[in-house]
Formats: structure tokens, C-alpha cells, sequence
């Protein structure tokens, strides 16, 4: 560790008023409730420009030493997709019909997911993260990456936000296990995949399972400060 100082630059604050910040923290929650998962897409095309702004928004997420230990494969190519519908399909038939627990099964009904994955054809863009143990570096020698799956958990959330903010629409797919994406799609020894998201607008009439969140007072325990008396 040499004794450089390294630089720093002024933040640059977004400032808002009391009540704007308020408004603001509502809309955006509101806006959230809205988003769901969603499973039947339509064929229409996304440009290609809309998923570089996904991903450079995905790719802005904090991570463990700054590493940014993410990789995000791209795929449109229908005769790729096939391929990975082919062999996520296999993984999952395998799955559904003796993998999972019948306890696994049975929390997965109000879902209502099969091991049919269409939306890998259908949805014009397959977004497939991978998560990078280590890197290299370019003369050869690994570098240790740090908190990868908080790191790379992090980036997807953004990537799921930012798709919800563009009006279209995804869903975290999770083959399993997902090892066939790292041989279709060619990755390196220090990249393990992580996330399989398919992007593009919903089928006219998609229906998603009526589900409900939990609210606040079942998620959140608060220590505050006594008052005086
Ligand atoms: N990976 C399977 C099964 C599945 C598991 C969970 I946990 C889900 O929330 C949804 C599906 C699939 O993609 O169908």
C-alpha cells in the first residue's frame, strides 16, 4: 500500500425541500408498487440503444471495493435463444418434476410457472448477468473481487428498476443449475452466472398472479429515541 493520497471530488448533492422529498420518496414508492414480474411478453421489438441505457444504469450500483464485478450478456440472436430456451427447459423439467420439495412446489403454485419457458424466444432481449469471482488483470495475475453476490444482488435490483422506469417489463429467471449459459455463452473461468432477465414490453392482455406485499408493519422493526416526559 503506497501512502499516495487519492483523489476526491465534491459531491454533488440533489437537494430538495422537507415536503419535496417526501413527495418524491411517495411517487417513487407508488411508481414501485406497479411494477410486477411478468411472464407472457410480446414479440415487439426494444431498440437496442434503450437496453445500453438499462445496462449502463445497472452497471452505476454500488459494489465491494468498487470492483464492479458484474458482466452483462446481451442476447438477441433468436437462433441463441432457442439454444437457451432448449437448455433451460431441460434443467427445468428436470426440476419441477422431482428436484424441487413438495413444500417448494407448493409455494410456487400461486405463481403458477411451469418448466415452460417461452419468454426466452419471445421477449426480444435476454439480459444474462454474471458475476465475476475474481478478475484479471492484463498481465495475467487474478485479483480478488469482494461481497460479489451483495455487490452483483444490487445491480440487478437497479436493472429491474430501470426496465420498470422504461415501461417495459422483466422477470428474474433462475435456471437451475445455470452452468449450460456460461458454455453458450463462451464465458471466461472467473464468471459465474448469476441472473437471467428477459426485457421487453408486455403481451396485449398479460395477466400476472393477484398478489399482495407486506406491509410496512411486517417488514420494519424501529428503535427510535424515547420521548422525554
Ligand atoms: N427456477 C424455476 C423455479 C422457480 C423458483 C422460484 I423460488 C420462483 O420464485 C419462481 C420459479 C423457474 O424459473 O420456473
Amino acid at each position: 500500500m503506497s501512502d499516495a493520497t487519492y483523489p476526491f471530488i465534491p459531491y454533488q448533492p440533489m437537494r430538495f425541500s422537507e415536503e419535496e422529498t417526501l413527495e418524491r420518496a411517495a411517487a417513487y414508492q407508488q411508481f414501485m408498487q406497479r411494477r410486477r414480474s411478468v411472464r407472457d411478453f410480446s414479440a415487439r421489438a426494444v431498440p437496442r440503444e434503450v437496453i445500453e441505457q438499462l445496462i449502463i444504469t445497472s452497471a452505476s450500483a454500488p459494489s465491494g471495493a468498487h470492483k464492479q464485478p458484474w458482466t452483462f450478456c446481451v442476447v438477441s440472436d433468436p437462433l441463441l435463444k432457442k439454444q437457451i430456451r432448449e437448455a433451460a427447459e431441460k434443467e427445468e423439467r428436470d426440476s419441477y418434476s422431482g428436484r424441487m420439495t413438495p413444500e417448494w412446489l407448493e409455494d410456487l403454485a400461486p405463481l403458477g410457472t411451469d418448466w415452460r419457458k417461452p419468454f426466452l424466444e419471445t421477449a426480444p432481449y435476454l439480459i444474462v448477468v454474471f458475476r465475476k469471482a475474481y478478475d484479471y488483470t492484463p498481465d495475467g495475475t487474478k485479483r480478488n473481487n469482494y461481497y460479489v453476490a451483495e455487490s452483483v444482488g444490487i445491480a440487478c435490483g437497479f436493472l429491474i428498476a430501470a426496465i420498470h422506469q422504461a415501461g417495459l417489463v422483466t422477470l428474474t429467471h433462475t435456471p437451475s443449475p445455470m452452468n449450460f449459459l456460461s458454455r453458450l455463452l463462451q464465458r471466461p473461468d472467473n464468471e459465474r452466472p448469476f441472473l437471467l432477465l428477459p426485457v421487453g414490453y408486455p403481451e396485449v392482455g398479460a395477466k400476472v398472479p393477484d398478489l399482495s406485499r407486506k406491509p410496512l408493519e411486517q417488514v420494519s422493526v424501529w428503535y427510535e429515541q424515547k420521548p422525554a416526559h
